[in-house]
This record gives C-alpha cells, sequence and structure tokens, in this order.
C-alpha cells in the first residue's frame, strides 16, 4: 500500500504549520538571541526596538508568569536567559509584532553588552574542568584487567565524530491561539505534543488540561523535534498568554541552524583485545559526549551510545565509560540513532586499527564475532541474534570476496582511480532505554456509516506511521483503507503520550490500535451471532464462528447477507458503543540503572551493509558506487514505506560521515550556518545503486504484525561509508596515517591520500601491538 500521503504531497495539498489557515488578529514572533556563547548580560537595551514600526509586545524573563525552566530530564534550560547567556543563539527577548517582517527588523534593534566569561567547545576539556551533566556512567560485563592477559594482540586508539545538522525540510515553528477560559491551543511541529503540553504548563503557570497541542504532520523532524520543538511552542503560548492573541513564529533556515541544538559529537578513546584466532576478548571505552550547554536529552543519548557500544558483537568482557560534557554550543539533542551510531563507530574503528595492523581485512573480525542467540550484550540482555543471518545472506547474495577481488584488480590497473569498500553489520534495540516511556494509547471510533476514524499518540513525519496505523484497523476490521481517517495528533484527544522517537511510534501505536480495533469486533461479534444465525442457516446450538472478510460477515465460513455497515447499524441500535480507547505497553522490559543490567529492549533489528566507494586520487572527491544491504523487517506490513526508511536512512547516515561538516569556531560561533556552508547529500552524491534484500526473519517478537521497526536502524549502515573511503586511500597510500575523525570530508580524503606515517606514529602503533 502507497503511503496515504504520496497523493497530497506531489500535489502540495498536505498541511504543515505554515499551511493552516491564520485566524485574524494574528501577530508573529522572532527570538533575540545571544551574540556570545558564555557571559554576563550587563545591560539590554530595548528602547529602540519597542517603538519599532509594529512591534506590540518584548518579552523577557521578567514576564515568565511560572518557571523559566524547559530542561527535560534535569531542569538545567531557561526559556530566556535572565542573567546568563550559556551558547550562541540562547532567546534572551521575544518580540512580538504585528508582521513577520516588523519582527525580525526589531530583532536587529535591541542592543544588549555581555561581561564574557570562558568559552569551552571541547568535550574533553569540559570533562577536564569537571563540567559534566550527569555522572558518568559505565556499562561492565566479564572481567576486563584479568582479560588483557588473555589477548594476544591489544590495540589502542581515539575515534571523533562529528555532530550532524537534522535538516527537516520543514523549520521549527509553533501557533498558538487562545481559548476562552483561559485555554490555549498550540498547532506545533513537534515529534511530542506532550512535552510542549508539559512544558508549556510550566512556563506559564496553568494546569496541562489548558492546553491543546494539536499536530498534523511534520516536514521531517528526524529527533530535531523530539525535544526542541518545545521551546518554539512555549514561546507563542506565552505571547498569547499575555496579549491574548493568535501568535505564530516559524523560523528561517538560518536561524533554526543557529539556534538548535544537532547530533552530539563525540571524542572517544578505545582499546580492544584479541587472541589468536581473531576472537574479541577485551574492550574498552572512554566516550565523552558534546552535550551542548544543557542536558535536553544527552543523558538518554549517552545511554543508548552505552547499549550500542558493541554493534553487533558478542565480546565478553567490556567497559564503557561515558561522559556526557557540558560546552557552550546549542544543546545537543535526539538524531536518527540516538546515540546508536556513534557508540558502533568507535568499535568500528577499533576492529579496522586492528584489521590495519594485522594485515587482514576487516571483515575477517567482524564475522568472527558477530553476536549469537542466547549470547549477552553488556548490559545482561540475552541476544535473539539475526546478525548471523544477515551477514551469511549478504556474502550469499553480493559475495563478499568476489567483490574484494574485483576492487583489488581495479586497483591494480588504477593509479588515478582507487576504489574501496566496506561491510557494517548493525544490531539496534527498539524500546525506549527508559522503560515507562514504552506505552501509547489509541482512541478509534466507528461512525454509523461504517467510516472510522482513529487518534493515536504517534506523529507523522514522513516515515509512514499514519499508513501503518491505518493499515492495522483495515486488517482488523477487513474493510477498504478508504474508509479509515488517522485524525491529527492532539492531547485533548490522547493525553501522557510519548514523543514518536525510537522507531518504536508504529509498534506502540499501532498495538494499541490493534487492542482498540479487537475490542470493538468482539463486540460486533456478538451482535452478528445474535442476529445473523437465523440468516445463515445454521444450527443455532452451534456457536458459529465469526469472520469478517472484505466487509462481509461469514459465519461458519458462509458468507450471510449482513455486511460491515450493517453490522454497525446494529450494534448503534442495540445502544452497544462503538468507540474504543485503548492502552499497550510491551511485555518483558525492565533495566536497573544502579547495576547496569536488564531486558531494555522488546527486540533488536539486524542487517548487514557493503558500502563500496571510488575515490579520485588527483582532486581527493569520491563517489559512493553501491550500497548492498541485508535487512531484517521481521514480516514488513509496508514494503514501500520500510524500503523508503532504509534508502533515506543509509543516504543520511552517509552524509553524516562523508560530506557533512559542523564548524564551531573556538567563540563557540556556528560557521557551517547555512545551506552554502553545510553540504548535505543531494541526488547528485547519493549512491549510484542502493540494493536491499528484505530477510524475513521468524523469531516472535513484539513488532505490530511481526513488521519490526525501521526508522532508525538503517542509518548506521552510512557508517560503512568512512571505512570504505579510509580502505581506498589504503589502496593508494599504504603509509597514510588516517585519523578516525568522522566525516571523511573530500579535504581530508586528500591530505590523506599524501599524508605520510611519522617514524613516531610506526613506533607507536608497533608498540601497542602486544
Ligand atoms: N523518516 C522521515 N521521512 N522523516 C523523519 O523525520 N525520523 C526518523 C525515522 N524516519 C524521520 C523518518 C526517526 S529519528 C525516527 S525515531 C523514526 O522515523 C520515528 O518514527 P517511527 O517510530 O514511526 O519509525
Ligand atoms: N528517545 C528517547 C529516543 O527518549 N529514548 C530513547 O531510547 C530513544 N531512542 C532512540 C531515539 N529516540
Ligand atoms: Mo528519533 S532520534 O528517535 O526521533
Amino acid at each position: 500500500m502507497k503511503n496515504i500521503d504520496s497523493y497530497n504531497h506531489v500535489r502540495g495539498e498536505s498541511i504543515y504549520l505554515d499551511d493552516i489557515p491564520l485566524q485574524a488578529e494574528t501577530l508573529y514572533a522572532a527570538v533575540y538571541d545571544s551574540p556570545i556563547a558564555h557571559g554576563k548580560i550587563k545591560t539590554l537595551d530595548m528602547s529602540e526596538a519597542k517603538n519599532a514600526k509594529g512591534v506590540i509586545r518584548i518579552l523577557t524573563a521578567k514576564d515568565i508568569p511560572g518557571e523559566n525552566q524547559i530542561g527535560g530530564i534535569v531542569p538545567d534550560e531557561e526559556l530566556l536567559a535572565d542573567t546568563h547567556v550559556h551558547f550562541c543563539g540562547m532567546p534572551i527577548a521575544l518580540i512580538i509584532a504585528d508582521s513577520e517582517e516588523h519582527a525580525r527588523l526589531a530583532v536587529k534593534k535591541i542592543k544588549a553588552t555581555f561581561e564574557p566569561l570562558p568559552v569551552i567547545t571541547d568535550p574533553r576539556v569540559a570533562k577536564e574542568k569537571g563540567e559534566l551533566i550527569i555522572p558518568p556512567r559505565t556499562f561492565q560485563s566479564g572481567n576486563i584487567e584479568t582479560a588483557w592477559k588473555d589477548c594476544s594482540y591489544i590495540f589502542e586508539g581515539r575515534a571523533d565524530t562529528n555532530g550532524q545538522e537534522h535538516l527537516y525540510i520543514e523549520t521549527q515553528g509553533a501557533y498558538a491561539i487562545p481559548q476562552e477560559n483561559g485555554a490555549i491551543r498550540i498547532y506545533s511541529s513537534t515529534q511530542g505534543p506532550t512535552a510542549v503540553q508539559r512544558t508549556a504548563a510550566r512556563v506559564l503557570g496553568v494546569p496541562m488540561n489548558k492546553l491543546e497541542v494539536d499536530t498534523t504532520r511534520l516536514g521531517g523532524g528526524f529527533g530535531g523535534k523530539e525535544d526542541q520543538a518545545t521551546a518554539w511552542a512555549v514561546l507563542c503560548a506565552l505571547a498569547s498568554f499575555h496579549l491574548k492573541k493568535p501568535v505564530k513564529y516559524s523560523l528561517h533556515r538560518m536561524d533554526d541552524m543557529r539556534m538548535t541544538g544537532k547530533r552530539h559529537p563525540y571524542s572517544s578513546d578505545f582499546k580492544i583485545g584479541l587472541n589468536k584466532d581473531l576472537k574479541i576478548l577485551a574492550y574498552e571505552a572512554v566516550f565523552y559526549q558534546n552535550a551542548g550547554a544543557a542536558a535536553d536529552l544527552s543523558p538518554a543519548v549517552m545511554e543508548r551510545t552505552l547499549f550500542h557500544c558493541t554493534n553487533s558483537y558478542f565480546v565478553p568482557n567490556v567497559k564503557a565509560t561515558a561522559y556526557s560534557c557540558r560546552t557552550h554550543l546549542p544543546p545537543n539533542t535526539a538524531f536518527r540513532g540516538f546515540g546508536g551510531p556513534q557508540g558502533m563507530f568507535v568499535i568500528e574503528a577499533a576492529i579496522a586499527k586492528a584489521a590495519d595492523e594485522l594485515k587482514i581485512p576487516a571483515s575477517s573480525i567482524q564475522e568472527k564475532n558477530l553476536i549469537r542467540t542466547g549470547e549477552e550484550f553488556p548490559y545482561g540482555q540475552k541476544a535473539d541474534s539475526e546478525a548471523n543471518e544477515c551477514w551469511q545472506k549478504t556474502d550469499e547474495l553480493y559475495q563478499i570476496k568476489k567483490l574484494q577481488e574485483e576492487i583489488n584488480h581495479f586497483n591494480a590497473s588504477s593509479d588515478q582511480y582507487k576504489k574501496g569498500m566496506a561491510i557494517m553489520p548493525v544490531c539496534f534495540g527498539i524500546s525506549f532505554t527508559k522503560t515507562l516511556m514504552n506505552q501509547a494509547r489509541s482512541l478509534v471510533h466507528v461512525y454509523t456509516d461504517g467510516s472510522v476514524g482513529i487518534s493515536t499518540g504517534a506523529v507523522e513525519m514522513g516515515q509512514g506511521v499514519n499508513t501503518k496505523i491505518l493499515q492495522v484497523a483495515a486488517r482488523i476490521f477487513s474493510i477498504e483503507p478508504s474508509r479509515i481517517k488517522i485524525n491529527t495528533t492532539n492531547t485533548w484527544r490522547i493525553a501522557n503520550t510519548s514523543p514518536t522517537a525510537a522507531s518504536a511510534a508504529a509498534d506502540l501505536n499501532g498495538k494499541a490500535t490493534e487492542i482498540a480495533c479487537m475490542q470493538i469486533l468482539e463486540r460486533l461479534k456478538k451482535i452478528a451471532i445474535e442476529e445473523c444465525v437465523v440468516t445463515a442457516d445454521i444450527d443455532k446450538t452451534e456457536i458459529p464462528p465469526f469472520e469478517l472478510k472484505d466487509e462481509w460477515i461469514y459465519i461458519n465460513g458462509k458468507k450471510t447477507e449482513w455486511t460491515w455497515n450493517k453490522l454497525v447499524m446494529a450494534a448503534y441500535i442495540k445502544r452497544v458503543s462503538l468507540s474504543e480507547l485503548a492502552h499497550y505497553t510491551p511485555p518483558g522490559i525492565h533495566f536497573d540503572p544502579s547495576k547496569e543490567k536488564g531486558h531494555p529492549f522488546a527486540y533488536h533489528v539486524y542487517g548487514t551493509a557493503i558500502v563500496s566507494v571510488t575515490v579520485d586520487c588527483l582532486r581527493g572527491i569520491y563517489e559512493i558506487d553501491n550500497v548492498k544491504v541485508v535487512h531484517d523487517f521481521g514480516k514488513s506490513m509496508n514494503t514501500i514505506v520500510d524500503l523508503g526508511q532504509c534508502e533515506g536512512g543509509i543516504v543520511q547516515g552517509i552524509g553524516w560521515m562523508t560530506m557533512e561538516e559542523i564548524v564551531f569556531d573556538k567563540d563557540g560561533k556556528l560557521r557551517s550556518n547555512a545551506l552554502s556552508t553545510y553540504k548535505v547529500p543531494d541526488i547528485y552524491s547519493v549512491p549510484k545503486e542502493i540494493t536491499i534484500h528484505a530477510l524475513e526473519t521468524k523469531r516472535d517478537n513484539l513488532a505490530i504484525f511481526r513488521s519490526k521497526a525501521v526508522g532508525e536502524p538503517p542509518l548506521m549502515y552510512g557508517i560503512g561509508a568512512y571505512f570504505a573511503l579510509r580502505n581506498a586511500i589504503l589502496a593508494f597510500n599504504p603509509n597514510a596515517n588516517i585519523k578516525f575523525d568522522a566525516p571523511m570530508t573530500p579535504e581530508k580524503v586528500l591530505l590523506n591520500l599524501y599524508n605520510e606515517k611519522s617514524d613516531q606514529d610506526m613506533e607507536n602503533g608497533q608498540s601497542k601491538s602486544g
């Protein structure tokens, strides 16, 4: 089934925040944000701005009736800076004017002076200074200290990954409209309508039930609107609260890039130990997460880094420690993969380093160490592993050895161009790592004409969750999909929702919908049995098995004269409820942070990708030739949507690893602040070929109709692009001293093509291998 939004999308008829018809007297907001990364506000002169054309009011921290606090996990983030600023782009004042243009012009008329304070941009420096968001955490299994003694080879190194700009096509924005009795309706481009509601209630000092947050869909979120859509929505609500007028704020691209957080950059140290058979016996990692100036979701992101620090491998002795480091950058936040990709990059770097030193392909280490069913992850959960199946299927379909030989052959006969390939296995846990967040509700109404309306907590952001939820209802009721409508996500209809995140929205909200539909169906079934038996000419003493098929009712396998419509009407006449609100939470998940052990994930998603690239060794530029994947879909309920998620995730992952380069200067100012200085993959830079084999896996799991979550895992295949480029460079320059420092931009490729390991590097390399 096609994505239900596809028709409207191509005709430009889908409704995003900016398409909501404006009410009369709507006002417009714009933020005056900090021009420096850290300092004390000395003076704030708003007189000229106040008198500027069209300006209605300027609000600051002093105008907040409730708490000036938007921190979700840790209360450490002000909505509007009061006395100090902690990052460039931190909102200080909110200007409300009669037009967008007037609001933006007035921003330029605000004059502030600051007493600058020291700026930290490097997470290692922050850690040295004790600037931590939360205490460090360590995941441990086996006994790392004794394990080193059994290792034949030990390698150490450092690996860095940079941030990533979400670049959702629709920027952050919100529109607040006052209602009677102090209520406010907030349209918000958010992945977390409840987060907006909860935080707005806190800031305004009103109960949550006064706030109706409504979201039709997002033009992309990718994690950037899990938490960070909230501030803009609350600012609009604040202005609307004071002025009793509708207030809208939709950010310009450069404002969005400057003021919002991104994927967390990480700097990490690793130590890996292998035995003679290339089994990884021990792995130690220390992660320095660049959290930015406030916690935001950093503690949860850091936690997922630890969960995924061994990727798809079984390592018997592990010690992984993570520090969430406070710097003076905009608070970094959720981004597809949520810390998982950062953790996986480090172990892949460790394996690549070991492979280099041992002069063997990394794949021979990777394959040997894939986790098997029954083996334990460092956090105590036993794997139901498809890692080997995915790898073997990849080999069978695409022939790893033959591909490598073709590349070697090409490289032997080409001077200017060199090819490289890398294999990237992925294992990603599905569930919010915070167990309590794994819950959802669905409200299903069947109307008397047989049409169906559904509301859930899921937010559609292009990933197709509404299509999947619709498919669930269509399957349970066995009615035409066109008779079902998925309604907006709204906090007055569905309360206390978790954000649409962790790839779990279709599972959680789909299962809740399944339960609601089943309950309505049970009631309909009873009526059918009471009403149809005569017409179906069946012995009344038997309990006739009931079936609804393509809108017709079958009793004991016989088609009756009853249709879905007729049955629905009969239920209504009998005063039987045609509505249901169902609740779902996955069974069996738990985690104990005091021991760092448990069973946090409902299941894992597995896959293997081969990424091949060609480097132009004269210019340093490159192409991604192909990405060949075997992906564990469980049993996909929508292959068009799921393949789209894979392709999009892969390209986004490749972008992070290759061309997307976030640059902050030492003063904490974003230099890559526009699309002219921040390059994302376009149609010319995507892989020339992406082949995805949908591996149908049969293990029982908690996925909706066994269709496994697919939103985030494919992004991590993109990590293969980094290592493929590295291998191509090494084919040209075997002595290249390539740091594990993503992204591998063409500049870095060029430098690496012509750099040499110094004598000292060589010595270090040798002394480290045991
Ligand atoms: N796909 C599109 N088109 N747009 C998005 O913003 N976000 C990704 C992924 N795929 C995203 C997307 C992220 S970060 C997540 S967590 C999942 O979708 C969330 O949706 P799901 O839980 O329904 O998979
Ligand atoms: N958000 C969250 C997430 O709050 N918890 C998670 O575990 C998670 N995982 C992936 C993406 N977003
Ligand atoms: Mo996705 S990072 O869980 O929004």
